[in-house]
């Protein structure tokens, strides 16, 4: 039976949102029940205005009416809340700080070169972005290289393989939309079989939007967002 505790979980996301997505796969690997709230990120609704007015953006838990706001905050947030297994962050300290350190260099390095290429305008500031991405991507690769385990913090799915799982799918959609090459499998061979081990993962892989919609919507946003420099509205 649910605890109360649960039924009061609410989530508001975007579905081609991967950082709304990573809080699914959190809350999913938890096997935490909740409500699930569709935003229009065009036309926010009055609810997400309210509970998150300063950056107006996807994704808000909510959790006993109270709002949590940034993606990274609420997974650890469930973590802390849900004080069961399987837990997300490391239990040692230095580790928990490690894994913490590299799910922003993830967010701050990664994703906004990857996203800055996707939408950039004119061969050159692609290139210059694409090449920040892949160097961002050689740190990542350098922390996977000589591990054994499957996953980040060992062979169970952790905080930082959610905070950065949207490389193994959302990154592959932009390099075909923005018709861009930055997974090589010869210069990032150690990212390339974590994707493999994450997208293999049951909670993972029944838990991602149909790759024929998310390359139609990305195409849709490169589009504005090139032609239109400053609607700047992410993802
Ligand atoms: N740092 C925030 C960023 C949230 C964010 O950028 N959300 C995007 C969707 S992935 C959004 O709501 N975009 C709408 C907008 O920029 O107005 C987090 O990690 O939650």
């Amino acid at each position: 039976m649910e605890s109360s505790q649960e039924q009061e979980v609410k989530l508001l996301g975007a579905w081609p949102s991967l950082l709304a997505r990573r809080v699914t796969w959190a809350l999913n690997l938890k096997g935490i029940d909740y409500h699930y709230v569709e935003e229009d990120l065009l036309n926010k609704s009055p609810l997400l205005l309210k509970l998150n007015p300063i950056y107006k953006k996807v994704p808000v838990l909510i959790h006993h009416h109270k709002a949590i706001l940034e993606s990274l905050t609420i997974i650890e947030y469930i973590d802390e809340t849900w004080k069961h297994q399987p837990f997300l962050l490391p239990h040692d300290p230095h580790e928990r700080a490690v894994a913490r350190t590299w799910a922003k260099f993830g967010d701050d390095k990664v994703f906004e070169s990857a996203w800055n290429a996707l939408c950039s305008i004119g061969e050159e500031e692609k290139e210059k972005a694409v090449e920040l991405t892949k160097e961002a991507l050689e740190h990542i690769e350098g922390e996977l290289k000589g591990k054994k385990n499957k996953f980040f913090g060992g062979d169970e799915i952790g905080y930082l393989d959610i905070a950065i799982g949207w490389i193994s799918y959302w990154l592959p959609v932009w390099e075909e939309v923005g018709s861009m090459s930055i997974l090589d499998p010869i210069k990032f061979p150690n990212i390339i079989a974590w994707i493999s081990n994450f997208l293999n993962h049951p909670l993972i892989k029944h838990n991602l939007p149909p790759r024929d919609r998310m390359v139609n919507y990305f195409h849709g946003r490169r589009k504005l967002l090139t032609s239109t420099p400053h609607s700047w509205i992410k993802i």
